[in-house]
């Protein structure tokens, strides 16, 4: 991809995550003097393992984006992962341009992680011999600043979602009625707890060919990261805007009807359910929240979606995903070093593999592995249930989080981590653990009848290790949890067992664990 050799405007740098037009970096661009610089580098490929299908699809979307901004008659130094003169960071590959093409004006879009903002912030001093000045601005490709969270979140004690997200309803007249909201209500999860009824067909979800470009990249995808998480084939994801947008009306024209209906179910064999599939086009900047807000309200206006549908999806995208990413700067740096739960228990090998007994976990870690995606529920209360009752140490769940799935950077994966599903922060998050026994899972999914646990059984060998960990699991933590208000049923209960039972709970989580530790199959 060629550019001329003298150079007197602004480099402006975007990153992977930031595939945008508008985008604040570029918001000011002169196409006959700046430059805009698109970077593989190794230390963002490799800094955690990503799944190789992460890898394919950012790469492809990146090299997709480079070439529409050519075509549309940007100067774009776009630096390929194999290309010999990689220098093999953002930093290394921002001072090249520098000293290469002598521009001393840096612009860069705030980015998506605390660690890549870290390094940022010391570029202008370390570029001294530039006389540089790096500029880094707001990311206004979110609907609430970070200063509007910041000035939401100042003397509150806890920082519930609901709240934000009611706040950003009425800021952006997003279902709201004569400032009422639709319908009467601000939430309608009541209704969207529904398992899936047998027979129930799920769509097909909006697939593309590999084309030319994704083609090569899979190539070296395959060559160069072989021994990441993750299988390679059969990629269909978009990697262009065109196709991500096909990808949302797709969503809106088959699945967002039963949206809400059947947004906590699983199924097996059924990796894609009535979800949107649109998280890695979002988080890589591919489709604007914004606009998926505005289609799938003009849905319900247009259309007469069901309201529990349209709400509870608009409830993902302005509510969760505005406030993860407000919690996450709000949190940061101290949050990725919490562990109020004290757990230090190593991530088992299976979580690698997927060689497991247990069904559930077999069938969202080994569609993890095909799909580098899961589905929420399927991360909350299969995968992240697991995970927090036995206790497994934040640290390595965060790296296998940010790693598995093509959605995945820190300042999404993290609150959903040690907020939602670790309880690592003490609740500034979630109000209490999301802890669960097989019943919840038996109810949501069919994954139990093809399992070798049976999800009634309590104890015992051939007992679904959910039943017992969960007991175990709020037993040992008793002296953190117990003054929970919304886990005094549950306490309460465990309080009434005799001790017989609480010695059987004990001695079953007790040799489930010393399974995990020998690394035998559970
Ligand atoms: P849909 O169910 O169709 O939801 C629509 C959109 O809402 C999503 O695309 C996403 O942008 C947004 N959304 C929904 N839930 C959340 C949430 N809890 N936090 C932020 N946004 C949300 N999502 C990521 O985008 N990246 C991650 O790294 C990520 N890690 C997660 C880790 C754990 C432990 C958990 C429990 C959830 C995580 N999520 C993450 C949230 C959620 O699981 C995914 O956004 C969702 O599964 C993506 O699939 P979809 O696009 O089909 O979502
Ligand atoms: C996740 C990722 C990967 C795999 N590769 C690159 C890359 O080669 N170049 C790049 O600019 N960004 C990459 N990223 C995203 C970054 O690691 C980081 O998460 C975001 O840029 C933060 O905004
Ligand atoms: Fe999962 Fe237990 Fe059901 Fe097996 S029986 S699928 S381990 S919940």
């Amino acid at each position: 991809m060629p550019e001329s050799s003298t150079q007197t405007g602004k480099l402006r740098l975007v990153l992977a995550d930031q595939l945008s037009r508008p985008l604040a970096s570029l918001s000011d661009i002169d196409k006959q003097n700046d430059l805009i610089l698109m970077a593989e580098v190794r230390t963002e490929v490799s800094y955690v393992k990503h799944h190789k299908k992460k890898i394919a699809f950012l790469f492809s979307a990146m090299r997709h984006f480079a070439k529409e901004l050519q075509n549309d008659g940007y100067r774009v130094r776009y630096v390929s992962y194999d290309d010999p003169d990689n220098a093999g960071s953002l930093k290394a590959e921002v001072e090249r341009a520098m000293s290469e093409l002598s521009f001393s004006h840096v612009v860069v879009t705030f980015p998506g992680e605390w660690r890549v903002l870290d390094d940022m912030q010391s570029w202008q001093a370390a570029f001294v011999a530039y006389n540089a000045t790096v500029e880094i601005r707001e990311d206004d490709r979110f609907i609430a600043s970070l200063d509007e969270f910041r000035h939401w979140a100042d003397g509150k004690k806890q920082l519930r979602m609901e709240y934000f997200y009611r706040e950003l309803r009425k800021k952006t007249s997003v279902l709201l009625q004569d400032g009422e909201p639709e319908g009467g209500r601000w939430n309608y999860d009541a209704q969207n707890r529904k398992s899936l009824p047998k027979g129930t067909k799920v769509p097909n979800p909006t697939m593309f060919e590999p084309d030319d470009i994704t083609t090569q990249v899979l190539e070296l995808v395959g060559t160069e990261f072989e021994d990441h998480f993750g299988e390679l084939s059969n990629f269909h994801y978009a990697v262009t805007r065109e196709q991500a947008l096909q990808v949302l009306k797709g969503f809106i024209q088959e699945r967002l009807v039963l949206f809400g209906d059947y947004q906590d179910a699983m199924q097996q064999d059924e990796p894609w359910m009535f979800h949107s599939h649109i998280s890695f086009y979002l988080n890589a900047g591919l489709l604007t929240a914004h606009e998926v807000i505005t289609q799938v309200e003009h849905a319900y206006r247009e259309y007469n979606f069901p309201l529990n549908a349209v709400e509870g999806f608009i409830r993902q995208v302005l509510g969760w995903r505005e406030y993860v990413r407000g919690l996450y700067w709000h949190e940061m740096p101290k949050y990725v070093d919490q562990n109020f739960l004290n757990a230090q228990r190593h991530l088992p090998d299976f979580f690698w593999t997927g060689d497991t007994q247990m069904n559930c976990l077999s069938q969202c870690i080994n569609e993890t592995k095909q799909n580098a995606y899961a589905h929420h529920i399927q991360r909350l209360m299969v995968i992240g249930n697991f995970l927090l009752l036995t206790g497994i140490e934040p640290k390595q769940v965060q790296e296998w989080f940010l790693l598995v799935y093509g959605d995945a950077y820190e300042w999404v994966e993290l609150p959903n981590v040690n907020g939602m599903i670790l309880f690592a922060d003490g609740g500034v998050m979630a109000s209490k653990p999301y802890a669960a026994s097989g019943a919840y899972i038996n109810k949501m999914s069919n994954y139990c009848q093809s399992c070798a646990y049976k999800v009634k059984d309590k104890n015992g060998e051939s007992a679904c290790p959910f039943n017992y960990l969960y007991w175990d699991f709020l037993a040992r933590n008793q002296d953190k949890l117990r003054g929970n208000q919304r886990l005094s049923m549950p306490y309460r209960t465990l309080e009434k067992m005799d001790d017989a039972k609480r010695q059987l709970i004990a001695s079953d989580a007790e040799s489930f664990f010393h399974k995990l530790e020998r690394n035998e199959k559970v």
